[in-house]
């Protein structure tokens, strides 16, 4: 018997590495009866000889899409121009990571496509993110990026064509990943990478996946949803389980209101409780 993580999966072949061996294995029916599929990121134990998965060790934490389990960061590819950068999008996936007991790390990619004015807004959108306690970095600060990351199991998540492989190439450039063009006309990009697959860089194990054009939410609770925008907290409401949507004395709305918390982080906490 042999214990290793599985770091790569295509159709029904799971990659298991242990020390710095790879065994293809396949899992047996017992798992699909229990629905207990193997993940990546999954320690595992398997017979050598036959290479099946025999048993799958408890989780540390899970996400569905990307699919993947026991990471410790989750770096949010978040592209500003081509496909265009969506808060709704980076809102959703901190929110949603949180709540899987990921920390969010945001990683903003291709500023060299904006202006000198979308810079600028940039810039403070970046401020208000790190005011949060994020940290936040665009794809020009990979040593910065690296420190932090270094020794943690990173999954790289983001829309299709935001730039996920890319900047694993930047990290490695000898890993030479698939990248995708942007169609001009649609401005987004068309699923390039099409499994989910660990590389260990730079004392980094880093994690590509294929990118999602949509996003959907688990099953949370309001309040779960609530208290993962942070910023609410440090304003007292006069209700004190407030939910910051049709209270009266508010004190997040009136914060909305004089522009303390960011309009687009509003919208989409209201967005999400519906
Ligand atoms: N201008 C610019 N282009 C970039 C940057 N990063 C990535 N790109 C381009 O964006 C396109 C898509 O990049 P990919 O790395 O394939 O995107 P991905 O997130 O891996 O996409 P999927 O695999 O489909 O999920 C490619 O044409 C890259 O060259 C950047 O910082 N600036
Ligand atoms: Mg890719
Ligand atoms: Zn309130």
């Amino acid at each position: 018997m042999l214990t290793g993580m599985i770091v790569k999966n295509i159709s029904d072949t799971y990659t298991v590495k242990v020390q710095n061996k790879l065994y293809d294995c396949k899992a047996r029916g017992k798992f699909r009866a229990s629905n207990l599929t193997p993940l990546v990121g999954d320690m595992v134990e398997f017979d050598e000889e036959n290479c099946y998965i025999l048993k799958i060790f408890e989780r540390k934490n899970e996400l569905e899409r990307p699919s993947i389990s026991n990471v410790d960061i989750a770096l949010l590819i978040t592209s500003v121009k081509k496909p265009d950068l969506s808060l709704y999008l980076l809102d959703k996936q901190i929110t949603n990571v949180t709540l899987k007991k990921i920390e969010p790390v945001i990683c903003f990619t291709k500023i060299d496509l904006l202006n000198k004015e979308e810079k600028k807004e940039l810039k403070k959108l970046k401020k208000y993110y790190q005011g949060l306690g994020y940290h936040v970095y665009t794809n020009f600060e990979l040593s910065e990026i690296l420190r932090y990351l270094k020794g943690k199991t990173v999954v790289l998540t983001g829309q299709t064509g935001a730039g996920k492989s890319s900047f694993l190439n930047l990290v490695s450039p000898s890993l030479k990943l698939k990248t995708g063009e942007i169609s001009d006309a649609l401005g987004r990009g068309k699923h390039t990478t099409r499994h989910t697959e660990f590389f260990l860089v730079k004392h980094v194990l880093f994690a590509d996946t294929p990118g999602f054009s949509a996003l959907d939410f688990g099953n949370y609770s309001k309040e779960e949803i609530r208290d993962t925008f942070k910023e609410f907290s440090k304003y007292p409401c006069e209700f004190k389980n407030c939910m910051h949507i049709k209270e009266k004395n508010c004190a997040v709305k009136k914060e909305v209101q004089k522009g303390h918390i960011l309009k687009s982080r509003y919208e989409n906490y209201c967005n999400f409780i519906k």
